[in-house]
């Protein structure tokens, strides 16, 4: 124990800022009018909707008072993280206390009136919501939905070496999977360059309406799965108040001094080996200070206080004095001012400026970013001197061009990629020329890329990935999630809340733009040719359009000079959430790097060097969107043209998914009048898609043309088999895309009817021939755009 800390007039003061916080939230949750008490209490002053969560709050105030302390103490550079963000009122009512909240709301001022306004607004039409929310400030994660604290809190402290995050992990929260998982991040920190994380994980026993596992397993087993997850628990059990006090403001001591020493010990003698970092394990009633028994039943302490432990209105005014006696038991008068100040003697314990948890600029991230130094991407153009070029896989010839992003910020620090295990499976070798993979676990012989530090953060754990580059991102930093196109529907609803995270800062004026959150999605669902049907679903972008048009992103560049010009424009993009979806595999280029930029830059175009409709109406459409599905609408296309000279062909590839939606709908849409005159307003539209069809009809469905938007894509068939089977089997495969033409063209006569037959035949040949010989016919793995025979209709079936 040390001096001054536990001084009884520092307690003293410490406890009664403990109660104006818990007065703060209870007012929060159940007044709108008369905030300091001046009046008795009546109806009339209590909302009619109570809502809001009463159980966390208390603990969290005593938590974050108690961290205002250490930081005061230490001169620590401290964020607050609520796992249960639910315990909104707490982080509302110690932003208010310290006066960031007055700063950025002018009107939640801090007197009479404020508070009025801060109790009014609190889960109130118009007002703001019960959660940690983006409005609040200081906070970088809302913790709606429960389990990415910890991840979170880990990816805001790398590159981040003075940082040190404050992590309340709810014992209900830590039965999620995220959370669980997340434990291990410390096996990925390096102490010297990165900060910390201090988790406490509050342990007050309930959810909703159940017990927590944590809590009722023995102490020694929490202790034991701490310490086997490598931390050094530190428990500051009790319920009464004066000794909890004194017992966690002598456990943050130790805890603020073993991180201290930690990162000394590292820092000095350059020495990054893994350390086993404290943690808290905060034991307190749910509910604490609440009521303790209404109506017969316990309340504090049990799951009863989850949310809003006393109804009081017209059906309940017998619960009228309890509310009242409950909020006097804070002695309000001893806390505010006549005017419904703060007592200076308590403002006083707030630390000041910047170093206030509300006013940190690590939790409004876009302040402190700064631009990637970005290489030119066209330095690594693939040479195409003719469309069909044969390239090495286009996220192969994207990992040189990311390996030079990382290189040129290595000492900004301020950029890396994330994926669960897969960077070298989905072709971004390159960037291993450059850096490792950031690893703080002991390696041996064979390990290949893993180095205490480097920009690559891998763990095989989607959520993980996303919750460190949305914390990393979050904080100011830039990045880039690389996963299985299947896999990425793990973390489907953590993009949800990412995504509504930057729709609601986007209208705060005083929240600056961060960097965009990029997915490149590899390995997809055409080329599975190993993996099979597990790992096919092209579904993530149908999940990605449902958001704010405003911040969302689709691009599926057809090659690689394609990729390197959307991904240098994603990183360099604000605010938005991009998804790009691009191949591994060795597949024909299309354009060189001039065309490709132009191309991108349209997001949708004729391709006139595919086309031979430029001196007449098509009389067809060839639309495209992804690599596989270009390389067969070019093949087909090159059929057609073979086959029915006379047929007038357009085609158009598809970069920017967005393009297709109205102008009304997304930013990216383009107007009618040029949709019209790209897709016509009465001719077929064969449109090849790397996804589910559906998509293409919603996003086009107000199109003039849209009864004749014939869409070809992935629909659920898959297996083990050649990469062309695979859209034979979806009906996308170059035949059908001929044959629908055909079929959508009467005016093909009898040479199509025989065309149409011929295809028919080869279709039949290709299962007979790659079930004899395992691959796909010569014909298929040799075309080649140009090339003198589109197929071989002469062969035998
Ligand atoms: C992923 C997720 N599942 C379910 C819920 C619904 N929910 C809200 S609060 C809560 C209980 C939380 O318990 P705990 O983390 O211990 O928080 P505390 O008891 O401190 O409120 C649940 C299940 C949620 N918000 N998020």
């Amino acid at each position: 124990m040390t001096e001054n800390a536990f001084a009884p007039e520092l307690l003293q003061k410490m406890d009664a800022y403990w109660r104006a916080a818990n007065y703060l939230s209870v007012g929060q949750i159940y007044l709108h009018d008369n905030p300091l008490l001046k009046e008795p209490l009546t109806l009339a002053h209590v909302k009619h909707m109570l809502l809001g969560h009463w159980g966390t709050t208390p603990g969290q105030n005593f938590i974050y008072m108690h961290l205002n302390r250490v930081i005061k103490k230490h001169d620590l550079d401290m964020i607050y993280i609520s796992g249960p963000g639910h315990g909104g009122p707490a982080v509302v009512a110690n932003t208010y206390l310290e006066g960031t909240y007055s700063e950025i709301y002018n009107d939640i001022s801090q007197d009479e009136a404020g508070l009025k306004r801060l109790f009014t607004q609190f889960s109130f039409p118009g007002g703001i919501p019960s959660h940690a929310s983006p409005e609040c400030p200081g906070s970088i994660h809302e913790g709606g939905e429960l389990g990415y604290s910890l991840s979170h809190a880990f990816g805001a402290v790398f590159d981040n070496p003075t940082l040190v995050v404050a992590c309340v992990v709810g014992d209900g929260e830590a039965e999620t999977g995220p959370l669980a998982t997340a434990w291990h991040s410390n096996k990925f920190l390096n102490p010297i360059t990165d900060g910390a994380v201090l988790p406490i994980l509050h342990l007050n026993g309930y959810k909703i309406s159940n017990p927590t596992l944590l809590a009722r397993i023995s102490r020694e087993e929490l202790d034991a799965l701490l310490c086997g997850y490598g931390w050094t628990p530190f428990f500051v059990e009790g319920h009464e108040p004066k000794m909890m006090h004194e017992t966690m403001a002598a456990t943050l001591d130790a805890v603020v001094e073993q991180i201290k020493q930690i990162q000394h010990n590292a820092r000095d003698h350059g020495n990054p080996a893994r350390p086993r970092w404290p943690m808290i394990v905060l034991n307190s009633p749910k509910g604490w200070t609440g009521p303790k028994v209404v109506d017969g039943q316990q309340i504090e302490g049990t799951f009863r206080s989850h949310q809003v432990p006393l109804s009081v209105s017209a059906q309940t005014p017998q619960h009228l004095p309890l509310l009242e006696q409950w909020l006097k038991s804070y002695r309000p008068e001893e806390l505010f001012d006549a005017n419904g100040r703060l007592k200076s003697e308590l403002a006083q314990l707030a630390p000041s400026g910047t170093r206030r948890m509300g006013a940190n600029p690590q939790a409004n991230g876009g302040i402190l970013l700064r631009n990637l130094r970005m290489p030119d991407f066209r330095d690594y153009a693939f040479p195409v001197a003719t469309p069909g070029a044969a390239g090495p896989g286009d996220t192969h010839v994207l990992g040189r061009f990311l390996r030079d992003v990382a290189k040129l910020n290595e000492s900004q620090r301020n950029f890396r990629i994330f994926g669960p295990d897969e960077t070298l499976s989905n072709g971004l070798e390159a960037v291993f020329e450059a850096t490792n993979r950031q690893w703080n676990a002991p390696t041996v012989a064979n390990d290949e890329f893993l180095a205490p530090d480097g920009r690559v953060m891998e763990m095989l754990s989607e959520h993980q990935c996303e919750g460190w580059l949305e914390g990393y991102l979050l904080t100011g930093r830039h990045g880039l999630f690389n996963c299985y196109e299947a896999f990425i529907h793990i973390v489907d609803s953590m993009f949800n809340q990412h995504a509504k995270w930057l729709k609601v800062t986007s209208g705060l004026p005083w929240r600056r733009k961060i960097a965009s959150l990029n997915y490149l999605l590899a390995s997809h669902v055409w080329r599975q040719d190993h993996n099979g049907f597990t790992h096919q679903d092209p579904g993530f972008i149908d999940h990605v359009v449902n958001k704010k048009a405003e911040v969302v992103r689709v691009y599926l560049p057809p090659d690689a000079n394609c990729l390197l010009s959307v991904i240098d424009h994603c990183l360099k993009s604000r605010h938005y959430v991009n998804v790009v979806i691009a191949g591994k595999h060795p597949a024909p280029q299309w354009l060189a790097m001039e065309a490709a930029v132009t191309h991108c830059t349209e997001g949708i175009g004729i391709w006139q060097w595919a086309s031979n409709d430029q001196d007449a109406e098509p009389d067809v459409v060839m639309a495209c969107a992804g690599d596989v599905p270009t390389l067969e609408t070019l093949a087909a296309v090159s059929i057609l043209r073979q086959h029915l000279p006379e047929l007038k062909i357009r085609v158009i590839n598809v970069v920017d998914l967005m393009k297709l939606q109205p102008k009304t709908e997304h930013p990216h849409g383009l107007s009618d009048a040029d949709f019209d005159s790209l897709f016509t307003t009465n001719k077929p539209v064969i449109f090849a898609f790397h996804a589910y069809p559906w998509l293409i009809h919603r996003l086009t469905y107000r199109r003039t043309n849209h009864d004749n938007m014939h869409v070809r894509g992935y629909k659920e068939e898959g297996t083990i088999t050649t990469p062309f089977d695979m859209t034979v089997l979806n009906d996308m495969d170059r035949f059908h895309l001929v044959m629908d033409a055909i079929d959508r063209l009467p005016r093909t006569g009898t040479q199509g009817v025989y065309l149409k037959q011929q295809l028919e035949n080869r279709l039949i040949e290709h299962k007979r021939y790659i079930d004899q010989f395992g691959q796909d016919m010569p014909e298929i793995r040799n075309w080649k755009w140009g090339s003198a025979n589109a197929f071989d209709a002469a062969a035998p079936v």
